[in-house]
């Protein structure tokens, strides 16, 4: 960031808070060169290949300098451990028991060959690793990795036709072919700008797509990292073993495999996945029940409110301003009998004061993170000089989690994690704690360069639980800023705070989707951007594309104008209006969205090349689900939308008109006005739609012969853990005959009796309901709950 932006950003905090972050900036680095490790810079290789031995499911393999254990803990997914160096805590992959694999191992003149599930890893004697697949194709090769002073550098070769996708939250291209990242969280200081690095949330996760074959490669390892897709692939760790996971096929399954190993997402509650409103900072009680009330009365859903900093007592982490909410309790009874849920901030740092309660208890029970002098790691934040929770410490979490307890108690109904990469304001340098700065790491010990990329992760653990002990009746709900991948068995993301311009809202799709590859599966960004003021035409189409987002929500910093939908004229509102009960129209598709990522690990959002692999460079088009594919206009003063089509049929989603079929490759261009998102539905998909007191069924007809990809519906209480219901809808067309049936599983008794079914893409007045016939009314079939088979 230049150094303009960055004196704008330090002025808004205040002078006094300017003076601190100066001065914090020469104590870190002051802390930083004293506990600098000048151990000599130690470079070497692996060296040959010694000894060999057979262990569970593949082998170990000692070289002269290092030693590597090769083995597939699932069939076809293989895991390779490079060491000396820390094994990584469970954080990330929580399994560290795999059931044993069978695995196939040939001895070559100069090399070891494993195969299991048709993949194979040839493991030369020199170090050289390559992953091949059963049709002898060639999807990577590691060169015999390079230790250096403590960590790990690992490089491959490069091949002409791979794109390459994940990593995190990148201002990069969406394709991070030739660019060239660190992995250490890190809030920007205002806003980001393209090729600004590192940001909040980093993954040592990429995804390589290739008409060859892919494959996705995941490091487990969490100290300060870079990362290189320029000449050749490099990842160069600054400490730990090296230890990586290798998925080949198609990238939608290689994907689903890698959440299988991170874990699946947590089950939301459904109001989380409606839209939120949030300001820095709705000031005080009258403010929040006014903007509920516009809301209300301008007939907008809504489903939370969130608030920012102002809420809480001087900036204390786990209090509440008196004067500004005399009753927090009676504010959130209130607001729920409409529906709307109340959000608050959380910051990680606990303000350095002996009368705070927190930061007393934090001491004398030793779980604050310290230097290696052992006085405190602090930084200047929000409160002012804070100490910050070792959250890798199991006592921490606990008493972390204990907190969430009192403002539970005052009706909150989820949690926004800020500031947890943990951020302090400093002047220059890095802005976050010294390197030096030990954790735990569950008690083996660790310092900042390991612990730094999970303190986000660790704090969602400690939210996610303490949620779970005061409103175990209820789903946890937390937003996090910072994270890493297995943030999503915890928390959602947001963007954090970006520039109110066209860029940033292209870039926040081209994060969003990279974040849902590199494991982050529920993200959005604030609306309108955060800092700057959006004329009309950039809220606007923010506003639409982020309707069709897993996290919707507006959002911007105190010195900008109030943006709530009516802030800026009537169009906007009623386009608003048309986008929020769309999207709540669409609640059961996303609650359905949601219910098969926890319980498959699919992901809900999805870049058109899953979709069709030669759309690999379409960027500002996305699929929400596998059958609604979305193409929001990112350009100023456009009002149309060139739209590129997957293979096969496709339909408008408002008007029902045809468009594709021509194989992939086709395009057309859509009229596309302020206030119209283009939205298609691909041919053979059902979705459920919400209307009034009903379940509505669109079955887009398929346009050829063949089984299609149908559809689901999930539903339950919409929180809890209560019983539910899974409907699976199978679409099939033989000869012109379009068959549904229906498969339904669990014990959920659904409120609305029977469904409506729309049938869009074809004329027809009368059709079969298990052997009997329905005929039309007003366009639309009512169908008995419980039907089985309908023939159209
Ligand atoms: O230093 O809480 O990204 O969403 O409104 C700024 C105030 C702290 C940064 C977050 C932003 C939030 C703001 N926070």
């Amino acid at each position: 960031m230049d150094l303009i932006t960055k004196i704008k950003g330090l002025t808004y905090l205040g002078w006094a808070t300017c003076a601190g972050s100066l001065a914090y900036s020469f104590k870190r680095a002051a802390i930083d060169r004293k506990f600098k490790d000048r151990s000599p810079r130690k470079t070497f290789r692996v060296g040959k290949l010694v000894s060999s031995e057979s262990i569970e499911s593949g082998m170990a393999f000692q070289f002269e300098n290092a030693r590597l254990e090769a083995i597939f803990v699932i069939p076809g997914v293989p895991r390779l451990t490079w060491t000396p160096g820390e094994l990584p805590l469970t954080y990330v992959v929580a399994r560290t028991e795999f059931n044993p694999v069978t695995v196939s191992v040939r001895q070559e003149k100069e090399s070891y060959i494993l195969e299991s599930n048709g993949l194979s890893v040839t493991v030369h004697n020199t170090g050289k690793v390559t992953f091949t697949t059963s049709a002898g194709v060639v999807l990577r090769t590691d060169d015999a990795p390079a230790m250096t002073k403590s960590g790990w550098k690992n490089t491959a070769a490069m091949q002409d036709d791979e794109a390459f996708f994940g990593m995190g939250m990148k201002a990069s291209p969406f394709n991070v072919r030739g660019q060239k990242f660190k992995l250490w969280n890190m809030e920007p200081q205002g806003a980001y700008a393209p090729g600004d690095d590192p940001l909040y949330v980093s993954a040592p996760t990429y995804l390589s797509v290739a008409p060859r074959g892919s494959y996705l490669i995941f490091f487990d390892n969490t100290f300060k990292s870079w990362f290189s897709f320029k000449d050749r692939l490099e990842a160069l760790f600054e400490g730990g073993a090296i230890r990586y996971y290798f998925f080949a096929g198609s990238p939608e399954d290689s994907i689903r495999r890698y959440y299988d190993l991170i874990g699946h997402p947590a089950m939301p509650p459904k109001w989380a996945m409606g839209f939120h409103q949030c300001r820095w900072s709705y000031m005080n009680e009258a403010e929040v029940r006014e903007v509920a009330e516009g809301f209300k009365k301008r007939d907008l859903p809504l489903s939370s409110i969130h608030l920012d900093i102002h809420y809480m007592n001087g900036h204390r982490v786990f209090t509440v301003d008196p004067a500004r909410f005399p009753d927090m309790k009676h504010l959130a009874d209130d607001l729920l009998e409409d529906g709307v849920r109340l959000v608050t901030i959380l910051d990680p740092g606990v303000k350095i004061e002996d009368e705070y309660p927190l930061y007393r208890e934090g001491c004398e029970q030793d779980l604050f993170l310290k230097l290696p002098d052992g006085s405190l790691s602090e930084s200047l934040v929000w409160p002012g000089m804070c100490g910050f929770p070792d959250f890798s410490k199991p006592e921490t979490r606990q008493w972390w989690a204990k907190q969430y307890k009192f403002l539970i108690d005052r009706g909150i109904s989820g949690f926004w994690h800020d500031m947890n990469e943990p951020a302090a304001f400093a002047a220059w340098g890095d802005c976050t704690l010294p390197d030096s700065t030990l954790h735990s790491m569950e008690g083996r010990g660790g310092t900042h360069l390991e612990g730094h990329n999970v303190y986000g992760l660790l704090e969602a653990v400690a939210g996610f639980e303490g949620q779970k002990m005061f409103k175990p009746e209820r789903r946890p709900w937390i937003l996090s800023r910072s994270g890493w991948p297995g943030l999503a068995r915890y928390s959602w993301h947001w963007t954090g705070d970006v520039e109110s311009n066209w860029w940033s809202v292209a870039q926040t799709l081209r994060i969003v989707m990279n974040l849902t590859m590199s494991g982050i599966p529920y993200s959005g960004g604030d609306i309108g951007g955060f800092g700057g003021e959006p004329d009309k035409e950039l809220f606007v189409r923010w506003f639409e594309m982020s309707s069709m987002f897993p996290f919707f929500r507006v959002h911007s910093a105190f010195f900008t104008k109030r943006r709530e939908p009516w802030c800026f004229d009537e169009e906007t509102l009623d386009i608003t209006r048309v986008h929020l009960k769309r999207r709540y129209s669409l609640l059961s598709y996303w609650y359905t969205l949601a219910a098969a990522a926890t319980r498959t690990g699919r992901t809900l959002m999805r870049p058109m090349f899953m979709e069709d692999q030669n759309m690999v460079d379409v960027d500002d088009q996305f699929m929400a689900g596998n059958a609604i594919m979305v193409a929001p206009v990112l350009k100023k003063g456009s009002a149309e939308k060139i739209v590129k089509f997957p293979a096969g049929t496709w339909y408008d989603w408002e008007s029902g008109e045809k468009f594709g079929n021509a194989g992939s490759g086709s395009s057309a261009t859509i009229a596309a006005p302020l206030g119209v998102l283009p939205m298609f539905a691909k041919a053979g998909s059902i979705v459920p739609v919400d209307i009034a007191n009903a379940v509505q069924l669109r079955l887009f007809v398929p346009a050829v012969d063949g089984i299609h990809v149908g559809g689901e519906l999930y539903r339950d209480a919409g929180d809890g853990y209560g019983a539910w219901l899974l409907e699976q809808f199978g679409v099939t067309r033989e000869g012109g005959t379009v068959k549904i049936t229906r498969k339904a599983t669990g014990e959920f008794k659904p409120t609305q009796d029977g469904f409506v079914l729309q049938i869009v893409g074809a004329q027809t007045a009368s059709i079969e309901v298990d052997g009997q016939q329905v005929q039309a009314t007003d366009g639309t079939f009512a169908i008995p709950a419980g039907f089985t088979t309908i023939i159209i």
